[in-house]
């Protein structure tokens, strides 16, 4: 699939400055942030870190991709850190080295609440996605020099129906990218295509996508490269992305000399219901030593716990029963899903 270059340097998507590392924004920015995401699926949050807490947590990481590195092929690409839906298009091969997930240590000392709870990203998120989003995801995007580029897809499935996308036709949920390095166009920032999160039309997308795919046609992305051209934040290190999850995005060749990698945590809105349930991502692991760590006031959090040592970095370790499955299996009792509704009413007709 060809991408039409973005114009170099060029940026739409907005940035609001967060006065305090760590701390909520000011009313109006958090407004501000909000408003953005909305409108284009992505919102960058300014010096949202406390530099220490990333010094801190990126020489952890960096010393486990090095480990990766040199034991390649020893990780898989990670299917259950994949966020919501498939990634890519049906039939791409993947490269040992291309997008994984090399995951965040997710243990004592290594969790921050400056990362994990955010203040302002989290009330940026429950702004738009309502009260209650569940923390999905504790993972990372990591890519290594040499990666190829990764098919443009949304991390959600494309909706049959806009109302299919939620229960109330809000967005599903969003993820938080935070880069462990500044991003540059030669390190692979990520592409996306600002707006693309609304074009939810299934004849723009093109109809043999809809319902149970996530990578527009080429056709869908050269007529929305018309509309509004793709292109690459380079978000900083500090910085917290947030992205709608049905905004189109790929990741971009590393032709850097160094792993480049963001942590990646998916919100899911409190009512989502979708076409693909059966396959969302259920919740991760942590070890149980981390049990205190992961409660917020705002976010509710999709967490197992397994004895320590957590062998965390490994691709297939995550397949928890965590409460977000085991209220799956419930609703799936009482009739509550997509794929049950759809069945009883394709009955009534
Ligand atoms: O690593 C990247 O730049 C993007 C990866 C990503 O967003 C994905 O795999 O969904």
């Amino acid at each position: 699939m060809v991408v039409v270059p973005p114009p170099s340097g060029a940026q739409s998507i907005q940035t609001v400055v967060v006065p305090v590392p760590g701390e909520r924004l000011p009313p109006d920015r958090l407004q501000l942030a909000t408003e953005a995401l909305r409108a284009d699926g992505m919102v960058i949050l300014a010096g949202a870190i406390p530099m220490d807490v990333l010094d801190s947590l990126s020489a952890k990481m960096n010393e486990d991709m090095l480990q990766v590195s040199v034991n390649d092929g020893d990780l898989d690409f990670g299917d259950s850190n994949a966020v919501i839906g498939e990634e890519g298009k049906a039939g791409e091969e993947r490269k040992p080295r291309d997008f994984r997930g090399i995951r965040p240590p997710p243990l004592h000392p290594h969790l921050h609440r400056e990362v994990v709870y955010n203040a302002a990203a989290v009330r940026v998120s429950a702004a738009l996605l309502g009260p209650e989003p569940t923390l999905m995801t504790y993972a990372t995007n990591s890519s290594f020099p040499g990666s190829a580029q990764q098919g443009v897809h949304a991390d959600c499935p494309f909706p049959a129906h806009p109302d299919h996308t939620t229960t109330n036709g809000r967005s599903p949920g969003v993820v938080l990218n935070i880069p462990l390095h500044d991003f540059t166009i030669e390190n692979g920032a990520t592409l996306v295509y600002p707006g693309s999160h609304l074009n939810v039309d299934p004849v723009v997308i093109a109809s043999d996508n809809v319902g149970d795919s996530n990578a527009p046609s080429d056709a869908a992305l050269a007529a929305r490269h018309a509309v509004r051209p793709a292109e690459q934040p380079c978000p900083k290190r500090g910085d917290i992305v947030i992205r709608d999850l049905r905004l189109w995005h790929g990741g971009m060749p590393n032709r850097s000399d160094h792993p480049r990698a963001m942590l990646a945590m998916v919100h899911v809105a409190a009512d989502y219901r979708g076409p693909r349930e059966l396959h969302y991502f259920w919740g991760f692991e942590a070890e149980e030593t981390s049990r205190d760590f992961w409660h917020d006031s705002i976010l509710r959090t999709s967490v197992a716990f397994l004895p320590a040592p957590i062998a965390y970095q490994s691709g297939g370790h995550s397949k928890p029963r965590t409460p977000l499955q085991l209220a799956y299996e419930h609703r799936v009792e009482t009739g509550d899903t997509y794929i049950l509704q759809q069945q009883q009413q394709q009955a009534k007709i």
